[in-house]
């Protein structure tokens, strides 16, 4: 791994930040979790509703019943309030 990117022959703090910010796999999946949360949340409210999550499904071309729908949002909506939101999302996509 190239740290020394400005060739001075000493890693610098920021130099560590980059490397490791460029490194962190936990940082790049979430960034692209929350681009799929938003891409999902179409009306920008910042949870997912569960017509929301069904067009998400059907856009990949997953066939889903309504009850495995229900089941699916039951299963990640940790505080009952029939929305998904970001943190259930990443839970939910953890398989946590
Ligand atoms: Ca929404
Ligand atoms: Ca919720």
């Amino acid at each position: 791994m190239e740290l020394d990117t400005d060739q001075d022959r000493l890693v610098s703090f920021q130099e560590m930040k980059t490397a490791l910010l460029k490194k962190d796999p936990k940082e790049i999946q979430r960034a692209e979790l929350e681009n799929t949360f938003r891409k999902m949340d179409k009306d920008g409210s910042g949870r997912l509703s569960r017509e929301e999550v069904k067009q998400q499904c059907i856009a990949m071309g997953i066939k889903m019943s309504d009850e495995g729908l229900e089941n699916l949002i039951k299963k990640a909506d940790k505080n009952n309030d029939g929305n998904i939101d970001i943190d259930e999302f990443m839970l939910a996509w953890q398989g946590a």
